[in-house]
């Protein structure tokens, strides 16, 4: 049996400071029409894709920090993409920064929408893990302060049924934490789909640029066969604002093998037609948690010596 879900992974290239949101959405629902005509069920595009990546600057006027967050979700600017995926009958997904009012306070997050092919949004993920820092580094020549103008998502690693299957969502950093994907393959994910802006430098390990792509793919590659799911993972590529970005935009198999890959570090749509069910299969066998898993061991050692407890072996 199979369950064929075709993804288009909606690379785009770098976002001007200067570009309005209506041009990006515009390139979005280009993507988007590309992504139809080839037959595609759901369309996968990046984190903060509306804006360019601005936890890259410091800056201390809260409306200029706010200009780039999303107030509502759809909001007369966004709606379009919106009523394009309806028209067109295609899901999709969006990474924004979020801007909401709870509990009587201003919170933001770093978030994503899964929408129907009804134009309706089935599900929200608050991103979790933040990279960076929560104050200015002096002397670096970006910043990432993602600590600073996010909160740490609230939600936790939801899972949808939705487009023949079960669907998870994660953001940018989150892929390179082994629980991220354990959390969402324990509720039944067999799709994980997520946006990343990931520089080809980091400021705080130099030496590792040259292995950024790398890491990148290797992160997504052992989730994906870990845990028996596909992996639809989509960049923000190129050089935007001074900031070099990594590409790699790529739908990866419950196999850990990269079936469609970006070649560019533009707008690019990237096609997979995936069998759902072959994450079923392979959780039947190899990774069949339950019969495998021996969770009630892990900590056995830990609990006999005190060893590798954060607590210093005083639980018990
Ligand atoms: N947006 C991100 O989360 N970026 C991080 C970088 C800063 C290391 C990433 O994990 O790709």
């Amino acid at each position: 049996m199979s369950r064929l879900l075709t993804i288009g992974a909606a690379q785009q290239g770098p976002v001007a400071g200067d570009m309005p949101r209506s041009a990006v959405i515009e390139r979005l629902i280009d993507l988007m029409r590309q992504g139809a005509e080839a037959g595609c069920d759901l369309i996968v595009f990046t984190e903060v894709a509306l804006v360019p990546f601005f936890p890259h600057w410091h800056m201390t006027d809260e409306s200029q920090i706010d200009a780039y967050f999303e107030h509502e979700m759809p909001s007369p600017e966004t709606q379009p993409l919106f009523d394009e995926a309806a028209r067109l009958g295609v899901g999709f997904h969006l990474g924004f920064a979020e801007l909401t009012a709870e509990e009587g306070e201003i919170r933001r997050y770093n978030s994503s929408v899964l929408v129907g092919a009804d134009g309706r949004i089935i599900g929200k993920y608050r991103k979790i893990h933040l990279p960076g820092y929560d104050r200015y580094q002096p002397g670096q020549p970006f910043q990432n302060l993602e600590k600073l103008y996010f909160r740490v998502g609230d939600l936790g690693f939801p899972t949808w049924r939705a487009f023949g299957g079960t669907v998870g969502m994660m953001i940018c950093n989150d892929r390179r934490w082994p629980e991220s994907y354990r959390m969402l393959a324990l509720r039944g994910a067999e799709l994980i789909v997520m946006g990343y802006n990931t520089p080809v430098h980091n400021p705080a390990n130099p030496a590792s640029g040259h292995l950024a792509g790398f890491h990148n793919h290797l992160s997504l590659q052992a989730g994906a066969y870990q845990n028996a799911v596909w992996v639809v993972a989509v960049a923000k590529a190129g050089v935007e604002e001074g900031v070099e970005q990594i590409g790699g935009t790529c739908v990866v198999a419950p196999t850990g093998q990269i079936v469609a890959q970006a070649t560019t570090l533009e707008d690019e749509l990237v096609i997979a037609r995936c069998d759902l069910d072959l994450t079923q299969r392979l959780r039947r066998a190899t990774l069949n948690f339950a019969a495998h898993r021996r969770i009630e061991h892990y900590d056995l050692i830990s609990r006999r010596t005190g060893f590798g407890t954060p607590e210093g072996g005083d639980e018990d």
